[in-house]
C-alpha cells in the first residue's frame, strides 16, 4: 500500500486564470500582505480586507479546473480504488481541486467559499460578498469574516497533515514558491521520515534543494505527465 501526500500552491491554479501571489502581476503586486492578510489589517481596515477577498471570491465564478487539477483527481480515484492513500494538502483557497473531482483535500489556509463567524466560530458556505456585514446564519451577529488563515494565525488541520506526512512514502509539491511556513517545511519533515520527495513547479522554489527530484514547467503539462508515469 502506497501513501502519497501532495502539497499544492497558487501555481497549480495559475493556468485556470487564478492569479498567484508572487509572480509578476501577482496578488501581492496590488496589495501589501500587511494590508490584507493579517488579523491586524482586518481589525484596522475591514473594508479593504473584505474588498480583497470579495473580489477573489467573485472571480471564482469565472474560472475552471485545469488539466493539473483533473490529473490529481484521476490519481486519487485510481489509487484509492486500489487500496492506496492519496491526500491533497492545498494552500489554495479556491475550490478547483474539488470541482475537478478530488475528495481527499485539506485546505490548510482556509477557503474563499466559506464564511467564519468571529462571534460564534461557526462556518457557513458562502459565495457572495461579506463587506456589507451580513448576519451569521447561526448566531445572528454581523461578524462574518473570510474563512482564510492570515499571517500569524494557525493553519487548519495541522494534526491530520503531520500524521499523513509521518506515514508518506511520497511527498509531491506542486506550484508553490516555498516562501510560507509551515507548508514550506513539509518537504524536510517528510524526507526526514523516509518519504521520497518531488517538486513540480514552473521554476525552482525557495526549497528546491530539499527535494530528491525537481521538474520545472507548467503544472498543466507536468502533472498529467507525472500521473501517467505513476499509474503506468
Ligand atoms: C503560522 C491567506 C504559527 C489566504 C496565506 C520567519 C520564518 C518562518 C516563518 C515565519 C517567519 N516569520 C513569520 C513566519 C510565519 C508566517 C510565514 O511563513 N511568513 C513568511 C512570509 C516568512 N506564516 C504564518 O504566519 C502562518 N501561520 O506560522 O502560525 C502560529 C503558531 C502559534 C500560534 C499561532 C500561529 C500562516 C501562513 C498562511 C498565510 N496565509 N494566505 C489567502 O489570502 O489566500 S499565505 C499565501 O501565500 C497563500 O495562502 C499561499 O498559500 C502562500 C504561499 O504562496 P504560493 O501558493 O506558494 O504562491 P506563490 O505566488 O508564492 O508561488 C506560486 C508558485 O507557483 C511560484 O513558485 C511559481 O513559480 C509557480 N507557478 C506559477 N505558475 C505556474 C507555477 N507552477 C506550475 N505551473 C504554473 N503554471
Amino acid at each position: 500500500m502506497t501513501k502519497i501526500v501532495i502539497l499544492t500552491g497558487a501555481g497549480i491554479s495559475a493556468e485556470s486564470g487564478v492569479p498567484t501571489f508572487r509572480d509578476a502581476n501577482g496578488l501581492w503586486e496590488g496589495y501589501e500582505v500587511d494590508e490584507v492578510a493579517t488579523p491586524r489589517a482586518f481589525h484596522a481596515r475591514p473594508d479593504v480586507v473584505h474588498a480583497f477577498y470579495d473580489a477573489r471570491r467573485a472571480a471564482l465564478e469565472g474560472v475552471e479546473p485545469n488539466p493539473a487539477h483533473a490529473a490529481l483527481a484521476r490519481l486519487e480515484r485510481t489509487l484509492v480504488d486500489a487500496g492506496h492513500h492519496v491526500l491533497v494538502v492545498t494552500q489554495n483557497v479556491d475550490d478547483l481541486h474539488e470541482r475537478a473531482g478530488s475528495s481527499r483535500v485539506l485546505h490548510m489556509h482556509g477557503q474563499l467559499r466559506s464564511a467564519l463567524c468571529a462571534a460564534c466560530g461557526e462556518r457557513t458556505p458562502w459565495t457572495s460578498a461579506l463587506a456589507h456585514g451580513p448576519k451569521c446564519p447561526v448566531c445572528g451577529a454581523p461578524e462574518l469574516r473570510p474563512d482564510v488563515v492570515w499571517f500569524g494565525e494557525m493553519p487548519y488541520e495541522m494534526d491530520r497533515i503531520f500524521a499523513a506526512l509521518d506515514e508518506a512514502d511520497l511527498f509531491v509539491s506542486i506550484g508553490t514558491s516555498g516562501a510560507v511556513y509551515p507548508a514550506a517545511g513539509f518537504v524536510q519533515y517528510a524526507a526526514a521520515r523516509g518519504a521520497r520527495t518531488l517538486e513540480l513547479n514552473l521554476e525552482p522554489s525557495e526549497g528546491t534543494h530539499w527535494f530528491h527530484e525537481a521538474r520545472h514547467g507548467p503544472a498543466g503539462l507536468l502533472v498529467p505527465e507525472w500521473v501517467d508515469q505513476l499509474l503506468s
